[in-house]
């Protein structure tokens, strides 16, 4: 078997070196000559574990090579970005899926099997994807196989979640479902869920959807409990013992480029439908505001003037500060005259992030802490020692322990 895979990004790069390394002859192929040079020598561009040593001994077997172009293969898989557009319901834009299909064409030959791994609004299959190709002259589910396998893995963990996740082959007649169920068994242990390809694309967004849905409703629950003066926390443990009760955990908001994104496929193709799901987007961006007021209430309370932030990450222990609401509330509270800000996040590398803690700390009015990284965890009592006002505003609720001569405010007792 021989693999092209078009977009060498967070999916596209780790998914070719597995197949790589399990036999495949693999091109990898992206629009970025940089990447594609530093991948020819041997290095990766982006961050995962695992990922460099995979690439290491797939180049080693011979069997990985990136280029600019596409060619002759057996299989294709694409793997590009799918942002929204900046219109009213925030739509997907297609235009990198269907570039990746027209650079194709040209070399797609009879018995080939095109997998789209790119995660895509309900009905792009059906409505864009297969009419182009049957425009290039094909038969689907006769000439060539049409699949949609979208991808499922959680970055940090790509290299092991890639095996033994469970996925979901949605083809365009049955046919093809079974040609992109035995592309994956090349590596795949989990199991390999057949189903069509709208089946597919909607279970995708349902499943990121129904994440960002819940985190909405811990949010919510914040500010209820908050203005009526109770523990949302101790409300969250008490309510989960509860064995159909799975509340989620509220935060800063929500960030990174699944959650913040994936929904907003299903409310631009039906908006009259997805109320709740449009709701819940709305909650979750609101937080960035919330915490920002809760904050300066914080710091007006002793006529403070430093604030000083914990995390830019749109989560934990991760470098990526895609729609991250930390990065938002960073850009409010820098914005305004009255305060002097200062980031700290040692997974990030910016010009203006500090990486001296002392000197984040130093003078500060406020610790506001907004990405769960492991080294926030670790602090003892001592580091805030510098600080001239100890108080931390945990929006991760993730600093168990503090001594009395530092207010600890988390969502459990904001109100106080
Ligand atoms: N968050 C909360 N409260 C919670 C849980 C998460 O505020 O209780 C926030 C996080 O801080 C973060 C955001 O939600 O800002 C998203 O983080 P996440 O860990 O839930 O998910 P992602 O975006 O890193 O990865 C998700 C995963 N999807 C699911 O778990 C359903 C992953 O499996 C998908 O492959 C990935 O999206 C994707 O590419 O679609």
């Amino acid at each position: 078997m021989k693999l092209c895979t078009i977009g060498l990004g967070y999916i596209g790069l780790p998914t070719s070196i597995m197949f790589a390394n399990y036999g495949v002859e693999t091109i990898g192929v992206d629009v970025k000559k940089e990447a594609v040079d530093m991948l020819n020598n041997g290095t990766i561009h982006i961050e995962e574990p695992g990922l460099q040593e995979a690439l290491e001994e797939a180049m080693e077997k011979g069997n990985f090579r990136a280029s600019l172009t596409p060619e002759q293969a057996d299989v294709f898989i694409i793997a590009v970005p799918t942002p929204n557009k900046p219109d009213e319901h925030r739509s997907m834009d297609i235009t990198y899926v269907m570039q990746a299909i027209d650079n194709m064409i040209p070399v797609l030959e009879k018995g080939n099997v095109v997998i789209v791994e790119s995660t895509i609004a309900p009905r792009t299959m059906d409505d864009y994807v297969k009419p182009r190709l049957e425009e290039a002259g094909f038969t689907i589910g006769e000439d060539i196989y049409l699949v949609h396998c979208p991808e499922r893995v959680l970055p940090g963990q790509i290299m092991h979640e890639l095996i033994y996740n469970n996925r979901i082959v949605g083809g365009i007649t049955e046919a093809c479902t079974d040609k992109g169920a035995d592309v994956y068994s090349t590596f795949v242990k989990g199991e390999l869920i057949k189903t069509n390809a709208r089946t597919a694309e909607m279970s995708k967004l349902m499943e990121n959807t129904y994440r960002d849905v819940n985190i909405a409703l811990a949010n919510e629950l914040a500010k209820v409990s908050n203005e009526l003066g109770i523990n949302a926390l101790e409300v969250i443990e008490m309510a989960n013992k509860h064995p159909r009760v799975n509340l989620h955990t509220p935060g800063p908001g929500v960030g990174g480029h699944c959650l913040a994104v994936d929904p907003y496929f299903i409310i631009s193709k039906a908006p009259e439908a997805s109320k709740i799901i449009s709701l819940s987007r709305d909650v979750n961006n609101s937080m960035p505001e919330y915490v920002v007021s809760a904050a300066e209430s914080l710091v007006k309370k002793h006529n403070g003037k430093k604030i000083t932030i914990f995390g830019l990450t749109y989560k934990g222990n991760v470098d990526d500060i895609r729609e991250s609401p930390a990065m938002e509330i960073y850009e409010i509270l820098n914005k305004k005259s009255e305060y002097e800000v200062v980031a700290y996040d040692p997974h990030v590398s910016l010009s203006f992030v500090e990486q001296d803690l002392d000197k984040a700390l130093d003078g500060s009015n406020l610790v506001l802490i907004l990405s769960d990284h492991n080294q926030f965890k670790e602090l003892t009592d001592e580091a805030f020692n510098k600080m001239n006002n100890k108080q931390i505003f945990d929006t991760k609720n993730i600093v168990q322990k503090h001594s009395d001569d530092i207010a600890y405010i988390n969502y459990g007792n904001l109100y106080e």
